[in-house]
């Protein structure tokens, strides 16, 4: 096959820039420890159930510590434990989730919250939640066929408004 002079020059000059971006990319990475959300606590994905707080899942209040509730979640195909979340308005929340198979998302839409979760790591998120609503959660990595009906909810109200349904 002959190749004219030019076009060998293209291929060179195309595969030497893919490379030197990968290169690039891959050192960048590798320097600045590149890895999702905080997730640089590790356990065991297929006993996340023995270990703290996993044991536990679910909306807790805690005492002395630099936030006032803590969400511990798992995830898994294709759900959320806690199925739902309610947490009152201005609570200083830290997430603390795993998931149990594969890696999913949990993004609350219309706030800041969005978090990867990875098999074998635990990520964590500390926020203030300072808007009353509903939110959507849902999964943002495909996990599989369930993917799209993986989703929950997450609550902030405030407990000083009168509550005119009582
Ligand atoms: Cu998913």
């Amino acid at each position: 096959m002959h190749l004219h002079k030019y076009e060998k020059w293209w291929l060179v000059f195309g595969t030497g820039t893919l490379i030197a971006f990968l290169i690039i990319l891959g050192i960048g990475a590798f320097h600045s420890g590149s890895h999702p959300n905080n997730s640089r606590k590790t356990i065991d994905y297929e006993r996340v159930e023995d270990f703290e707080p996993f044991n536990n899942p679910g909306v807790h209040k805690v005492e002395g510590k630099d936030w006032d509730y803590e969400v511990v979640l798992i995830a898994s195909a294709f759900n959320y434990n806690p199925a739902e979340i309610e947490l009152p308005l201005n609570a200083k929340v830290k997430f603390i989730a795993t998931t149990k198979d594969v890696i999913h998302g949990f993004q609350a839409t219309g706030t800041n919250i969005n978090m990867m979760l990875e098999p074998g790591y635990i990520s964590e998120y500390t926020t203030v939640v300072n808007k009353t609503g509903e939110y959507l959660i849902v999964c943002n990595e495909y996990c599989g066929t369930g993917h799209a009906y993986m989703y929950s909810k997450l609550k902030v109200v405030d407990p000083n408004a009168a509550n005119d349904s009582e």
